[in-house]
């Protein structure tokens, strides 16, 4: 109540159209089975390629503001019932990339439908959509999965998206530069990461393009607003600053 519902989001490209993200909402969730009892909240998802800064994001919103964060389950992936599939997917990934995606898809849909808490707003590290439309389509571009195995996984989302009430209300994009993104990663020193090259970040950076600026990919399942995010972490906080009322109430958008 009280949201103007035309806003426009965001400062600089927010760049798809209300009409395209609208319909792609309603083909998101129109028709699917809710949780019984589960109050309406907004949820914001946190985008940007490997390495762009969404955990100093979600650490800004963490101690700022009244916010359920949840983040990538990256533990699980490094670590199910002793394997260890993120590792087996940089090695190998036209044997494993199956089977890491299958097991990411499964974790990010049980992030979505986390229990409700006290918190007004619910701030996500990416979402199912991302783990689909960059991760999964990127191995499938670049001939490290084979179309079977692409298949199968498109079954398996088609059906939990026509099926499930997935609701976004907003997308925070970091954009950065490969560039950017390779340093940083270079320094945190992530043991499976070590064979990332340039190029991979590349390509996850086009694809985090076509599908949030020019919307040329996949459909936007809400409004998306852009954060520049090459800058050092005092700018970067002071962007967060910024923005903070205006990613908060997302709901009204
Ligand atoms: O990503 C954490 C790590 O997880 C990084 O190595 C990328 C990888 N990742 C994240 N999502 C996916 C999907 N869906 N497929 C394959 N690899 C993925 P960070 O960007 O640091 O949060």
């Amino acid at each position: 109540a009280g949201c103007n519902r035309g806003l426009t989001v965001g400062a600089r490209s927010v760049s798809m159209s209300q009409s395209r993200s609208r319909s792609s909402t309603q083909h998101v969730t129109a028709g699917k089975l809710a949780r019984n009892g589960e109050e309406k909240k907004p949820v914001i998802c946190v985008e940007g390629n490997i390495a762009s800064g969404k955990t100093t994001c979600l650490e800004y919103f963490s101690k700022t503001s009244n916010i359920e964060i949840l983040t990538e389950p990256i533990s699980k992936w490094r670590n199910v019932r002793g394997h260890n599939p993120l590792a087996l997917m940089y090695q190998d990934p036209e044997r494993w990339g199956i089977t890491l995606q299958t097991y990411i898809q499964l974790t990010m849909l049980d992030r979505h439908l986390s229990p409700v808490t006290s918190h007004p707003v619910k701030m996500m590290e990416r979402s199912i959509f991302s783990a689909k439309y960059i991760f999964v389509e990127n191995l499938f571009r670049s001939g490290k999965m084979p179309e079977v195995d692409h298949a199968v996984l498109s079954e398996w989302f088609d059906w939990i998206t026509t099926n499930i009430s997935i609701p976004v209300d907003l997308i925070v994009y970091l954009q950065t530069s490969p560039q950017t993104c390779h340093e940083r990663l270079k320094q945190r020193c992530r043991e499976e990461e070590k064979v990332i090259p340039l190029e991979y970040l590349e390509s996850i950076h086009q694809l985090h393009e076509d599908w949030l600026i020019k919307g040329t990919s996949s459909p936007l399942p809400a409004p998306v607003l852009v954060i520049p995010a090459d800058h050092d972490l005092q700018k970067m906080l002071q962007q967060y600053e910024e923005n903070r009322d205006k990613i908060l109430a997302a709901g009204c958008l």
